[in-house]
């Protein structure tokens, strides 16, 4: 591939319609259709309780209520509960909610009874006059009251525990024993959530003269939430369509499992014959969508006199919420994962995923690996501190080293395959990011601001991230006669800029111009075979997908060219769109070659540069080879063996305030290694995206549950976001660019990359700052006050 747009800044194509107001969202849809219905969710109060009656007898009679539903309702599959989508033989108690609550609730917004009226207002109101009896039950609410385990989630789950799991590599308690050194801690991280812009929503069309069904989904997977609307509803998959339309943000919540408003949306739809819409709001998206972080963590290590890991043992204990749609995907990631650079050959790991009456946890940005990198990182630090060594010493003497790759830890993923990393060059990235930071030069910094009466710290994190998980992605590029060129891939886009970086790759890989790419994702018409947009996984996928199916539309188009320009293939090359044979005026134009490719046998004809039709018994030999498929397009999909591994560095300098403990960022860099760019500018935005909310996780957002499981934070007023304010405005962004093995543009992911350091690197900082650990995160400045008492207490 001629890599002229490749690795270049190409500003993103779709911010012209997001800036303006032009975005489509779910929400925006279907508004003037008059027959369109809202739907409302009548949520549970109580966290934890038994369903003894629900009265729905007043609701009817609210003028435009159309339809109200409970559990009692449901049939057929949808009585069921609902799929566990990812299970795993060591979650030996997984449990699924019903679409509808059926004798019990678990947590506080778990749906009980489902409205159907002409309005939103109206529906709402019929929700208010419902009314449920219900036995109340002592809710178990946070890890320790889960680990106490004296009351139950799910009385059928012993200890609340759903499942425990244990990797070993090498002896990691018989090392830790023999080491010269050793050293515990006790590692938090609270419980915080994604909150996109747009919260879930969903709209649905039922066709009663195709018997087709329409579904609009604000979701990440929309071939997902195709397979589960077919097969709860009993529909033929070849009958429903999922589209959909901009996201405005999906951060891991729009994952599909799906929710309960995904299939009752499309059910009253069809039950109904009119359009139905469900769109969430924001204290709903907090009580009823899906929170993650929670963990504590219990670390034993071992290490020799130059800081060398000789053991380490891990022990976590991981909240799930009230169920497991997702399975163990998020603390298999902290435990895979949590080695990071690192290369301690005698590693245990052990978790429990722990049930509790509170919003069910399903990935969010980042997956497990924030805690991972917190617990490795914390203890990285602590070995340093106990030396008395840099910090940066201490991992660079555990850094795996260029010459190692392929590395196996040893270690097991989710799909039962080992954990093996491609490619990087860690020692490279600690140099960069060390001149980037000003690491070297820190402590003279420390001393002016000390002299000013200023306290600050600098703190530094390093990670690793498998990204581009499989099965695989798909695209079907198609060069229309017109010359444009259109391009489906099935994963869906939530403001990454995938518009701009797939039609880098298609306008290298084809050699057309980039304002003639046109690509659609998330139209399960268009490209009914996908997986979605997670795992920072659409880069490797559908890139490679795109470019794969490029190359084919490619050598399509020189086949026919060769012939229509009596030249050899090897001769030619396509620039802006026009084939041509090299050294020569000779050229036709990709779009006249698409009309080649129809059966109906054009010629071309060389003076006006241009396909000429036969005519109807003209003698000739069709430009088309006998045995080709009618149309200028490729397809292929893309499957890779394995994740590739993408890594970074961050480090941050802040400044701690003596008599308010204000922490505020003073710098913030980034060394990030995702292979090769496809777009630098895109990648940064990522970054800056991802640290942005890392600065929330670390230094502001948290849920906040009282002892009666009630979320006491569930709204912008409570629930603390940074502003532009609080996130640094320049973050200096360094790239190293070690190209995986694994696919053919050398390309890792890097969605989340800027969200993963982030409580490793502020707790690091701080604790520099202040000059006691920092073990809990995330830290608000009264926290912080409440340390220095306690460590002046000592
Ligand atoms: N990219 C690139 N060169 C690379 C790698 C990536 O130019 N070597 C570009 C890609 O082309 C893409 C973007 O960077 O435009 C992110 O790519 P990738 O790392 O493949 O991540 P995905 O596109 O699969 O996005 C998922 C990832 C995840 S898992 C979360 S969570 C997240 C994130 O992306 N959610 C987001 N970033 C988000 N950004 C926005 N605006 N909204 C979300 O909901």
């Amino acid at each position: 591939m001629t890599t002229k747009l490749f690795g270049t800044k190409v500003a993103r194509v779709e911010d012209q319609r997001f800036l303006r107001g032009q975005g489509r969202y779910v929400d925006d849809l279907l508004t003037d259709d008059p027959r369109l219905l809202h739907a409302a969710v009548l949520r549970s109060p109580h966290a934890h309780a038994r369903i003894t009656d629900i009265d729905v007898s007043d609701v009817l009679d609210v003028e435009g209520v159309l339809a109200v539903w409970t559990y009692d309702d449901l049939v057929d599959a949808m009585a069921e509960p609902l799929p566990l989508l990812i299970p795993h033989p060591t979650l030996t108690h997984g449990r699924t909610q019903y679409a509808l609550a059926k004798d019990e609730v678990n947590y506080v917004g778990e749906a009980i009874a489902f409205v159907v009226a002409v309005d939103r207002y109206v529906a709402e109101d019929a929700v208010s006059r419902i009314r449920v009896d219900y036995d109340y039950l002592e809710p178990v609410v946070g890890i320790a009251a889960a680990r106490a385990a004296d009351r139950l989630v799910h009385d059928d789950v012993p200890g609340n525990i759903g499942a425990r799991m244990e990797q070993e590599t090498g002896d990691a308690r018989a090392a830790i024993a023999d080491a010269p050194h050793t050293l515990t801690l006790e590692l938090d991280i609270e419980r915080s959530a994604c909150t996109p812009m747009e919260g879930r929503g969903t709209v649905a069309r039922w066709d009663p003269d195709t018997s087709r069904l329409t579904v609009w989904s604000s979701t990440q997977t929309s071939t997902g939430v195709r397979g589960c609307v077919a097969a709860k509803l009993g529909l033929d998959l070849a009958k429903v369509d999922v589209i959909t339309p901009d996201v405005g943000g999906g951060f891991g919540v729009k994952i599909n499992h799906p929710w309960p408003e995904e299939l009752l949306v499309p059910l009253a739809a069809m039950t109904l014959g009119r359009p139905v819409k469900f769109t969430e709001d924001r204290r709903e998206h907090f009580i009823s969508s899906a929170h993650e972080r929670a963990q504590v963590h219990h670390v034993e290590v071992g290490f020799d006199d130059d800081g060398r890991l000789l053991g380490l043992n891990v022990e976590f204990w991981h909240d799930h919420g009230a169920y497991t749609p997702y399975g163990l995907i998020v603390p298999i990631i902290t435990s895979t994962q949590l080695l990071g650079p690192y290369k301690p050959l005698n590693y245990r790991v052990v978790f429990e995923s722990l049930y509790t009456n509170t919003v069910i946890v399903t990935p969010y940005r980042g997956a497990g690996r924030p805690q991972g990198c917190f617990v490795m990182e914390r203890t990285m630090d602590a070995i340093a501190a106990y030396l008395g060594k840099d910090r940066t010493e201490v991992r660079g003497t555990n850094f795996i080293q260029p010459d190692e790759f392929p590395y196996e830890h040893g270690l097991v993923f989710q799909d039962g395959r080992e954990l093996t990393y491609d490619s990087g060059d860690y020692p490279a990235s600690l140099e960069k990011l060390k001149a980037l930071v000003g690491w070297d030069e820190f402590e003279q910094f420390r001393a002016e601001m000390a002299a000013q009466g200023r306290r600050v710290g600098i703190g530094l994190a390093c990670y690793v991230e498998g990204t581009g998980v499989g099965p695989y992605e798909g695209a079907h590029v198609h060069i229309e006669t017109s010359g444009k060129v259109k391009v489906a891939t099935g994963l869906t886009s939530q403001g990454q800029g995938h518009q701009t970086a797939f039609a880098q790759i298609v306008a290298d890989t084809l050699g057309v111009r980039f304002e003639d790419v046109e690509i659609t994702t998330g139209d399960t018409r268009k490209m009914p075979y996908a997986v979605g947009t997670f795992a920072s996984r659409a880069a490797v996928m559908s890139g490679s997908a795109i470019h794969l199916a490029s190359l084919r539309a490619r050598e399509k188009a020189l086949r026919i060219a060769a012939e229509a320009l009596e030249a050899s293939e090897e001769d030619l090359e396509i620039n802006d769109g026009v084939v041509s044979v090299r050294g020569t005026d000779a050229s036709i134009d990709l779009g006249t070659v698409a009309v080649l490719s129809n059966p109906l046998r054009y010629a071309f004809d060389e003076a006006s540069k241009a396909a000429t039709q036969f005519s109807v018994g003209d003698p000739g030999k069709p430009p088309v080879a006998e045995d080709d498929e009618p149309g200028l397009e490729g397809k292929d999909f893309y499957s890779p063996e394995r994740s590739t591994f993408a890594n970074g560095m961050h480090a941050v300098i802040v400044e701690t305030d003596p008599d308010t403990a204000e922490i505020t960022i003073l710098k913030y860099a980034v060394v990030h290694d995702c292979g090769h760019l496809i777009n630098p500018m895109i990648v940064e935005g990522q970054i800056h995206g991802g640290v942005a909310q890392g600065v929330g996780g670390a230094l502001y957002e948290r849920m906040v549950y009282d002892e009666a499981g009630q979320l006491l934070n569930a709204s912008f007023m409570d629930f603390l976001m940074p502003y532009v304010t609080e996130v640094p405005t320049t973050i200096d962004i360094d790239h190293l660019e070690t190209p995986s093995p694994l696919n053919p543009l050398g390309i890792k992911g890097a969605g989340e990359a800027g969200v993963i350091p982030s409580a490793a690197v502020f707790a690091a900082a701080i604790e520099d700052a202040e000059g006691f650990p920092i073990t809990a995160m995330p830290i608000s400045p009264s926290e912080l006050f409440a340390l220095r008492l306690e460590h002046a207490d000592h």
